[in-house]
């Protein structure tokens, strides 16, 4: 079953499960203390707790006449990086100076985490993402991204673009927080697919495509069973001495990065398509400085 956040026609902000052509909305009122997307998938059994929400006769509205939120309430959004070869072996091309710390971190135990930001700096689908006008080198991440509840278990999936400036996190290592976290450096949305069993990796495709004009500049695309790390042991280092009591959105990292002399450019349009929960799609933003 997939969640998401909804804006109607009439401006009402809703809760509802997304089916193929429409949404249908989700009483709320009938459970004490529950308000919204983020209190179901902190429940302990949020599929059961939605089937249950979901009135049998409650109105379907159809996918055109709703506006897609942002599916993040209060939580925090993290990333994880050089999860797959590709973006181990991009990254060792970007940076003379860093490439043996990404070399070593895809097979270290620990693995690279860091923080993207809160909701002011993260975009719904439709919103625009943003290439830093100091930026001359800068790409879409997209990436299977994890809903974690405050007790750490993995409630749910949805898509992330992780926006990075290839230019400024070569030049030195130390710059990653500036090269990944400014505003508006990061999607999320459209849906939650609800963690409801086993999680089929090589079934799950992530695909990117990029256009300019009209035309499609770049495409690709990748399988989770591409991904070096267990989704589990990334959320088991994500909450090692740390404490989410709104819960956690975790990045798990990309497997797709556009040839070196590809930069994203202000009206691009990303679309991101993982199989079984949906596509995201932002328009890119760039100020000229
Ligand atoms: O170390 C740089 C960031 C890596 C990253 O964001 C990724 O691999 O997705
Ligand atoms: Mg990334």
């Amino acid at each position: 079953m997939r969640l998401a956040n909804i804006r109607q026609t009439d401006g009402t902000p809703s809760v509802v499960a997304v089916h193929e052509d429409s949404v249908q909305l989700l009483d709320l009122t009938q459970i004490d203390n529950c308000h919204s997307l983020s209190d179901i998938l902190h429940a302990s059994d949020p599929p059961g707790l939605a089937r249950f929400l979901l009135r049998p006769g409650s109105p379907a509205v159809a996918l055109k006449e709703v506006t897609f939120l942002s599916p993040l309430d209060n939580q925090e959004v993290w990333a994880a990086g050089v999860t797959y070869k590709r973006s181990q072996v991009a990254r060792m091309e970007e940076s003379e100076s860093g490439a043996s710390h990404y070399d070593k971190v895809y097979t270290a135990d620990r693995p690279e985490l860091f923080f993207k930001g809160i909701g002011s700096r993260i975009s719904g689908p439709g919103q625009p993402l943003r290439v830093r006008y100091d930026s001359k080198w800068s790409v879409p991440e997209p990436e299977f991204t994890l809903v974690i509840s405050p007790a750490g278990k993995i409630v749910g999936y949805t898509i992330g673009n992780d926006m990075s400036a290839r230019d400024i996190e070569g030049e030195n290592p130390l710059y990653l927080p500036q090269a990944k976290v400014y505003r508006q450096c990061a999607g999320l949305g459209p849906c939650v697919l609800l963690a409801d069993g086993p999680l089929d990796l090589a079934a799950t495709e992530v695909k990117l495509q990029i256009q300019r004009g009209g035309a499609v500049v770049f495409q690709g695309a990748t399988r989770l069973s591409q991904l070096n790390r267990k989704l589990e042991d990334l959320v088991a280092w994500l909450y090692r001495e740390n404490e989410f009591p709104k819960g956690a959105f975790l990045m798990t990292g990309t497997g797709i990065v556009p040839d070196d002399s590809f930069s994203l450019e202000q009206d691009d349009h990303v679309s991101i398509t993982i199989s079984g929960i949906g596509t995201l799609e932002n328009p890119i933003v760039k100020d000229k400085g």
